[in-house]
């Protein structure tokens, strides 16, 4: 096949786009498709400070590089969640995104979640008892609570996070299944955000995973390849071997999935469009950030928790 644009050879097909680029050509279209969904989603501005957070991966470390290439004044925010699971993976995944951003002269700020909270993520979920056994589910709330801490004390306007379209698709798909109208009312984009917190963007949700390999391999970054070792056999990786299969036999149907889905929920006929969330958030009184539960958010419920076992 050859490159739609210079009629070379091409390295990149995306059969989904009916689309061959060769590498030239392919790393300017993935700057200038992010660009076009910035604008049409109103993301961000040139004006505005933009937080990334990274983890080291492909997907954070290949949005970072874009915005950066688009003259986008984006910083870095790394959280080290102190999981080794055999692979040193918080420890690669730091070294990794440390190295990304001195080689472009970049700010990163690193949150240590040890040193922060006292204990790494997998003890936190252990002591605090939530999660079934696995660390995800005060990873995520930890996760959750920290970018916005940090967005807000730095005075950074719009979090940016890199969740591709598989990613996406996989959540869409999850809630779909479970008719989680709350969830599906807030899954989009962009996220405008209650007082005080940054708006959230997902400038990557267009494309697919392997579109950002490729990107990433092409510009010649070098990133984590492991995923975090407590992801094996989660729904999520589920849901994504789920629509993987879907299209192999309908290419590009993950892409209408997730798109017809934005359309549909913009036209209302979904839904209903109620703010409900919002009418029920009211500040966290140890933290201050919005939540739905009486008094403390569960995060500072969470960490209440675990200050109050003693270390063994
Ligand atoms: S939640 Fe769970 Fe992830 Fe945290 S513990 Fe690892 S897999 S990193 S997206
Ligand atoms: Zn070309
Ligand atoms: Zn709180």
């Amino acid at each position: 096949m050859k490159c739609r644009k210079c009629g070379e050879k091409a390295s990149v097909h995306m059969r989904q786009h009916k689309l061959a680029l060769c590498k030239e050509h392919y790393l300017e279209w993935v700057p200038e498709q992010t660009e076009r969904f910035i604008k049409k989603y109103q993301m961000f501005t040139p004006a505005e400070k933009i937080l990334v957070a990274v983890s080291g991966g492909k997907d954070s470390l290949g949005l970072w590089d874009i915005l950066i290439r688009l003259g986008y004044q984006a910083d870095g925010l790394y959280l080290g969640l102190g999981i080794d699971g055999g692979i040193n993976y918080s420890h690669e995944s730091q070294s990794l995104t440390e190295k990304f951003a001195a080689q472009h002269d970049l700010k990163l700020h690193i949150v240590d979640i040890e040193k922060e909270y006292g204990q790494p993520i997998p003890v936190l979920a252990e002591i605090s008892h939530r999660g079934h056994g696995k660390p995800c589910a005060v990873c995520g709330l930890t996760k959750r609570h920290e970018m916005n801490r940090i967005a807000r004390d730095l005075g950074y306007a719009v979090l940016a996070t890199g969740h591709n379209l598989d990613d996406e698709a996989a959540v869409l798909f999850g809630n779909t299944l479970n008719w989680s109208s709350e969830y599906l009312l807030r899954q989009g984009p962009a996220l405008p955000l209650a007082d005080g917190l940054a708006r959230k963007v997902k400038p990557l949700c267009r494309f697919y995973e392997r579109e950002m390999t490729a990107y990433c391999v092409a510009r010649g970054i070098e990133y984590i390849y492991e995923e975090c070792p407590f992801a094996e056999g989660s729904q999520s990786i589920y849901y994504k071997e789920l629509l993987n299969q879907l299209e192999t036999t309908r290419p590009g149907a993950k892409l209408t999935f997730y798109l017809r889905f934005l359309e549909a929920r913009k036209s209302g006929e979904l839904f209903i469009e109620k703010d409900i969330e919002r009418a029920h958030l009211h500040p966290c009184e140890k933290c201050g950030q919005p939540t739905s539960a009486p008094g403390m958010c569960s995060f500072c419920r969470t960490m209440e928790k675990v200050s109050s076992v003693p270390a063994s």
